[in-house]
């Protein structure tokens, strides 16, 4: 079952694409200049907060033994994206999902 914190991480995931293939800047890079920061003003800070609020939160349900980090077994439970996404997500290839690694940029402090 897909819940309202993964439409969201879709959504975000998915605009983040769209301004990624507009350039030939590395998605990485693009993705740091294009997601707002959270004390940006106005409606794209709202949007931010909002998102960033969701992520918080579907981190914090998926993070079971609550060591900062999800384990694969943790994703499992929680979530088909990041089940099916986890090797690609887990850039650091230490076989767990970051905070910076599962919201995609390092933008948003948790
Ligand atoms: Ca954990």
């Amino acid at each position: 079952m897909i819940h309202c914190g993964e439409i969201m991480r879709y959504t975000v995931l998915r605009v983040v694409a769209l301004f990624a293939t507009l350039s030939a800047a590395p998605a990485a890079l693009q993705a740091q200049s294009v997601i707002p920061s959270l004390d940006e003003p106005g409606h794209k800070g709202d949007m931010a907060r909002m998102a960033w609020r969701r992520s918080v939160a579907q981190f914090d349900a998926t993070d079971a033994d609550k060591d900062g980090r999800l384990a694969r077994e943790e994703v499992a439970r929680q979530s088909r994206y990041l089940t099916d996404n986890f090797d690609k997500l887990d850039t650091s290839k230490d076989g767990y999902l970051s905070w910076v690694e599962f919201v995609g940029h390092d933008r948003w402090p948790k």
